[in-house]
């Protein structure tokens, strides 16, 4: 079993809906579990500012699955909500489920980057992350609790 943080995020379409459809259907696999649930949080949209705010929220984990395989079902989930990859980056979507650390594992190839490498920069990742795991080392960036203290979450509030 691997403790693995996902960030889910929305701003098309009934987006709390959205995320609450995703986060039963992680659950329903048989390989994993779902142990904590963040708030959801209305966050202003960070990158392409004009775009209508997102919201967010964080899940921690237990899976069996190793994490390209866990990548594939978190795409196969974005996919049945009907996420289309217009190829225009950080721009609005329906369903955006995001790994963000698993185990403490490093990987960089063509497919994933582990840990999710702008977690410090993103109030959007950290504000719901600090409601699971606030303790929590991202190698390479610090401790939860503390990359929160360095980011503006001015603006973004939970629902
Ligand atoms: N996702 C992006 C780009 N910008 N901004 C917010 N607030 N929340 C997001 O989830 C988000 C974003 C690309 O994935
Ligand atoms: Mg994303
Ligand atoms: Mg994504």
């Amino acid at each position: 079993m691997m403790r693995a943080y996902v960030a889910l995020g929305s701003n098309l379409g009934d987006s709390r809906q959205h995320l609450l459809d995703a986060i039963e259907a992680l659950a329903a696999l048989p390989q994993i579990a779902v142990i904590a649930r963040s708030r959801i949080y209305r966050t202003p949209p960070w990158g392409v500012t004009d775009q209508p705010d997102f919201l967010n929220a964080v899940l921690a984990l237990e899976t069996t699955l190793p994490p390209h395989d866990l990548l594939d079902a978190l795409l196969a989930i974005e996919r049945a909500a009907g996420r289309q990859r217009s190829g225009e980056r950080w721009g609005p979507r329906t369903l955006d489920l995001d790994l963000l650390h698993v185990a403490g594992q490093t990987i960089n190839d063509e497919r994933l980057t582990l840990p999710h490498p702008h977690i410090a920069d993103r109030a959007f990742v950290l504000l719901p992350l600090h409601d699971v795991a606030p303790e929590l080392d991202i190698p390479g960036q610090g401790k939860v609790v503390e990359l929160l203290r360095n980011v503006d979450a001015q603006g973004c509030t939970a629902l």
